[in-house]
């Protein structure tokens, strides 16, 4: 929705600088920032392998402008928001759960359950136009016989059935038949809601935010809260003053640190890391990577020329005090290409290309 506080929380997210105004349609192209996750592992790990910097995992984000109803239809340049949608790999879904009569409500007052259903009402709509696209041509193909095709067809209407049933297709129970055309859908997307509350709200939530995570827990969706105006003010502080900030209010973690924890939870990553002299370095990771996947994060030369990687654990690292004492202390293992990577692991990859 517009003015629910999109912008703002993206500004905090990434000090990109997106304009946050008290209008709606003041985002009209996608604003793009770079956000830098935050990692306590990281520091400790650095100064223990004794590299000169850190180099901290990063996350795109995509401030998009608020969709509103018809946005399907193409109402409110609802083409191109869902356009930029679709090219996420998931959608923090912010929802207005502050009060404020200086900042314009769209549909009048604070609604965080109507609001949600709103947009998702309209990411549902544009998802049911392209299965009926696809059913239709996959129907007609299907008439000449084709076993394969048939079968999908009865699946895609299963599927828009589903859809149009107000379920969106993230809940759909996968057969692998569809795999490709789920890939393409909105709400197949991994989805969190943010619930932007009051500062005065942020230690406990509120009745709003409340409400939020009880429909994301229906739906089996990620939900945080937090107050974007809290957190674009505490972005702008120097770190002590920071924390000093959040201790007056209550508060232990940015709501930075716990939605990006919940969007790591949502998409199924974890953390490696690597390091040399120079540099110790965070990397993401999808869950169930092998050690071979994750050094092509690093440079595809060593995915293709990957011959082992020595492994350590970062908090026996820290132990340790030094990487050649971990090994000392038969801490540090040889894993092969199949090793599955581990929240947490210190990687060394050796490669030949
Ligand atoms: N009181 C209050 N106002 C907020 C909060 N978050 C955003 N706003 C205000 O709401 C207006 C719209 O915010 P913006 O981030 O541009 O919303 P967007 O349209 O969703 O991108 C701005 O005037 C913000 O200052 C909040 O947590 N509390
Ligand atoms: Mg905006």
């Amino acid at each position: 929705m517009p003015n629910v506080g999109k912008s703002t929380v993206f500004n905090s997210l990434t000090r990109a600088g997106a304009e946050a105004q008290n209008y709606p349609f003041t985002t009209i192209d996608p604003n793009l920032g770079v956000a830098v996750v935050p990692d306590e592992r990281l520091t400790s790990l650095a100064e223990a392998v004794g590299s000169k910097k850190v180099v901290p995992a990063t996350v795109d984000f995509v401030d998009i402008a608020g969709l509103v109803r018809g946005a399907s239809a193409g109402e409110g340049l609802g083409n191109q928001f869902l356009a930029h949608i679709r090219e996420c790999d998931a959608v923090a879904h912010v929802v207005r759960c502050f009060e404020d009569e200086n900042v314009v409500h769209v549909n009048g007052g604070v609604d965080p359950a109507g609001d949600v259903e709103t947009v998702n009402t309209e990411l549902l709509l544009a998802d049911l136009a392209t299965v009926e696209k696809r059913l239709e041509w996959t129907g007609r193909a299907a008439k000449g016989g084709d076993a394969k095709l048939k079968a999908e067809a009865a699946e895609l209407e299963r599927l828009r059935d589903h859809l149009s049933d107000g379920a969106p297709a993230r809940a759909y129970p996968e057969s692998g038949v569809l795999a490709e055309t789920l890939r393409t859908l909105i709400t197949a997307k991994p989805t969190l809601y943010v619930a932007n509350v009051d500062e005065e709200s942020v230690a406990g939530g509120n009745r709003y935010s409340a409400e939020v995570e009880d429909l994301a827990a229906r739906e089996g969706a990620g939900a945080v809260s937090l107050s974007a105006r809290l957190e674009s003010e505490v972005a702008e502080l120097p770190e002590d003053e920071a924390r000093e900030y959040m201790e007056m209010l209550g508060v232990e973690t940015t709501g930075f640190e716990e939605f990006v924890r919940a969007a790591y939870r949502l998409l199924g990553l974890i953390t490696f890391f690597t390091f040399n002299e120079k540099e110790c370095r965070a990397w993401t990771l999808r869950e169930g990577s092998t050690a071979r996947r994750a050094a092509g994060r690093i440079h595809t030369d060593m995915e293709r020329g990957f011959i082992g990687a020595e492994v350590g654990d970062w908090s026996d690292v820290v132990a340790a005090g030094s990487w050649a004492r971990a090994r000392e202390e038969a801490k540090v293992r040889l894993e092969g290409r199949d090793y599955v990577v581990e929240d947490g692991d210190v990687m060394l990859v050796r490669f030949n290309v």
